[in-house]
């Protein structure tokens, strides 16, 4: 076939690169590229289709220029580019490309990471031979019911939209379906396109539109008129309002509009850990973190709502303390969402639409409303005394202090420097640990973006490569990247990548010999803190209690390539967090060891997370836990009955 001048011969790979490095997002009159690379790790699957696509791609430069970053880690290269797309408001990401076999199933966990937590990714898993002539080839799943079946099948239910490219002339228009689901605010998540090793190599005479810039609106869908006057029906004869807030409002850029809402209306607000800076801290309605992990203010005023107004939030069971937080038995929901899969959630008044669109039209229709002065007061009262508490856990006194061990601090101790030394646009990263829950009671946001907890899907090991994510997204910001040494070891790779790159973060790694976290829920579930522990097997007891164990995690970031920073006083790690802070842009990862207490707490919420207790038990600890889960369970509530306005809402009457 010879190709005419409305065709050009590429390879699949070299169609795909071609493609890619042509996308444009655009939001309100703003475009990016959509892709600022293409993260890979090669093997026999892709080093030869992608892999030299790729490379004559860099070797050309240019416009057409997708840059290749080297990952260490599959999985890690996944959550590198939800960070970054996170990071952009969902507004750019990465592709990842892996070898067939392990390579493209380590990226398993990061594609349902960003599916969960509905940021755009798009996966090119490689896959075994199409023609299948060869087969079965290094790594191939042989499925003897099956022989379209392949390891790659394992991305369908973690995908917003899966294909796979059997033939060059499927290509075309997986491409487009790709595209639109990454830039669809409600369909966003993983994207995979699955790529036969032969079919990537293969040459094909494709349309030279295919290639042309296309420019990917992301909408903000306005609410309905109707649903505006309900809801603005209910709120105007609510007398405790309260709001929760959800990543939406970040995705959304509505945080003036919530603010601007807010100061008119005096409702509160409380934030899931997605949506944690939708306020500045200090804010008269930022009541800070809500739920399981919230503050007690947040959680006092959730108890008490009449009507519970959600915008972009999916109510996660910590964001609803596993619908316990809402116990106004009249409690109403207006939910503000882009996705009316999340508005129908507690049978709320469904509002399909942008945050920023819909508190806008919702302002304007509420107006003259107003909380009474008592609940502004009582909103500032439950604040003061939260805010104390966390002062006192950045500040410890001597009763605490001093039952440290020698060079040992409590983790709101290092919480709060780090706090206080930042700058308040520097980023803050976390996904796994005790410190989550920490940072969402605890931390002081003073800026949209400031605040990086990955917690819809918890993944130890998200921190160091989310962390690079975030400052490839921001690179004028520094980024804290606070990490457990549980979720330390399971994903310390991509440090060497940080050094290839000359990418800098700060790692504040905190030991404290195992998981705090898991090890305080076993024990307050009567499991007694059970293999929570990095210790040695104790000879007589034949348990892990024994000596904590001779690792070094300090020498073995230096052995990475980080520049390392021991601290073992609160004088020391300021002193850290400064020099860290001095390095200069291109210094590579830097890593402050600090040792924390496990067994000292951040405050309690007043709140609850159903984690089940087994029902018999042999062991005492267990019985009592029981007793008190049933307890909590007795508080769990449905939140069925349908949200409209009643007569009196119409009238304008106060409830
Ligand atoms: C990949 C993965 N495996 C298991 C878990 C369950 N888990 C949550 S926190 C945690 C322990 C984390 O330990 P560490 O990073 O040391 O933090 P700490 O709890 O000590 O603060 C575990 C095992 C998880 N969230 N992610
Ligand atoms: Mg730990």
């Amino acid at each position: 076939m010879t190709a005419s001048a409305t065709t050009i011969r590429l390879t699949v790979g070299q169609a795909i690169v071609r493609f890619l490095a042509n996308q444009w997002s655009e939001r309100d009159g703003v475009r990016q590229k959509l892709f600022a690379g293409c993260l890979g790790i090669f093997g026999h699957g892709n080093v030869a289709g992608l892999g030299q696509a790729l490379l004559q791609n860099e070797l050309a430069g240019g416009a057409e220029h997708l840059p290749y970053v080297l990952a260490r880690n599959e999985q890690a290269m996944v959550h590198l580019a939800a960070a970054y797309a996170r990071q952009k408001d969902r507004l750019q990401t990465w592709a990842c490309t892996a070898s067939i076999g392990p390579g493209s199933t380590n990226m398993l966990t990061g594609t349902a990471l960003a599916t969960v937590n509905r940021l755009p990714v798009l996966l090119l898993p490689s896959d075994t031979f199409a023609t299948r002539v060869s087969e079965p080839v290094l790594q191939e799943l042989e499925v003897p019911y099956g022989g379209d079946l392949t390891v790659n099948d394992a991305f369908r239910p973690l995908s917003r939209f899966f294909d796979r490219i059997n033939r060059p002339e499927q290509l075309p228009s997986a491409l487009l379906g790709a595209m639109r689901v990454l830039t669809d605010p409600v369909e966003t998540g993983a994207v995979t396109i699955a790529l036969p090793q032969d079919v990537q190599a293969e040459a094909y005479d494709w349309p030279l539109e295919l290639f042309a810039e296309r420019v990917w609106r992301v909408a903000r869908p306005p609410a309905e008129a109707a649903d505006i006057a309900d809801a603005a029906a209910i709120i105007r004869s609510a007398r405790q309002p309260f709001i929760v807030a959800g990543g939406g409002v970040h995705y959304s850029g509505a945080e003036a509009a919530l603010r601007a809402f807010c100061e008119t209306t005096g409702i509160p607000v409380g934030e899931s850990q997605a949506g944690k800076g939708s306020l500045p801290h200090g804010h008269p309605q930022a009541m800070g973190a809500v739920g399981s992990t919230g503050t007690t203010a947040a959680n006092a005023l959730a108890r008490d709502a009449d009507v519970v107004i959600g915008i972009g939030t999916r109510y996660s069971d910590f964001t609803t303390a596993s619908r316990t937080a809402f116990q106004d038995p009249a409690v109403r929901f207006v939910n503000i969402n882009v996705a009316r899969f999340d508005t129908g959630k507690h049978a709320g008044l469904s509002i399909v639409a942008d945050a920023r669109e819909a508190l806008t039209a919702l302002g304007a229709a509420l107006d003259g409303y107003a909380v009474a002065p008592e609940h502004r007061q009582r909103q500032a009262r439950l604040w003061r005394d939260w805010d104390a508490r966390v002062e006192a856990t950045y500040h410890p006194g001597p009763e605490v202090v001093d039952t440290l061990p020698a060079g040992v601090l409590t983790q709101g101790m290092v919480l709060g420097r780090v706090n206080e030394l930042s700058d308040p646009r520097d980023v803050v990263v976390c996904a796994a640990g005790s410190m989550p829950g920490d940072l969402h009671k605890l931390w002081r946001v003073r800026d949209r973006k400031a605040y990086h907890v990955e917690y819809g899907y918890s993944c130890m090991g998200y921190e160091i490569p989310g962390g690079i994510g975030v400052r490839l997204a921001d690179p004028d910001r520094d980024v804290f990247i606070l990490v457990g040494d549980g979720s330390y070891l399971m994903m310390p790779t991509e440090l060497v990548t940080a050094v290839q790159e000359r990418v800098k973060v700060i790692v504040v790694l905190v030991q404290n010999h195992g998981f705090h976290s898991i090890g305080s829920l076993s024990e307050s579930l009567g499991s007694q803190r059970f293999g929570t522990r990095y210790r040695y097997r104790d000879d007589a007891t034949g348990r892990l209690d024994g000596a904590k164990l001779p690792i070094d995690l300090a020498a073995n970031a230096r052995s990475l390539g980080a520049t390392v920073i021991e601290v073992r006083s609160p004088d020391e790690l300021d002193r850290a967090i400064k020099d860290a802070k001095a390095i200069p842009a291109d210094g590579g990862p830097v890593v402050i060891h600090v040792e924390t207490d496990p067994t000292v707490h951040a405050p309690d919420s007043d709140s609850w997370w159903d984690v089940p207790v087994s029902q018999v038990s042999e062991l005492d600890s267990t019985r009592q836990a029981y007793q008190s889960y049933a307890t909590h369970k007795a508080s769990q509530r449905l939140h069925l009955a349908p949200t409209e306005p009643t007569p009196d809402d119409q009238a304008g009457e106060p409830r």
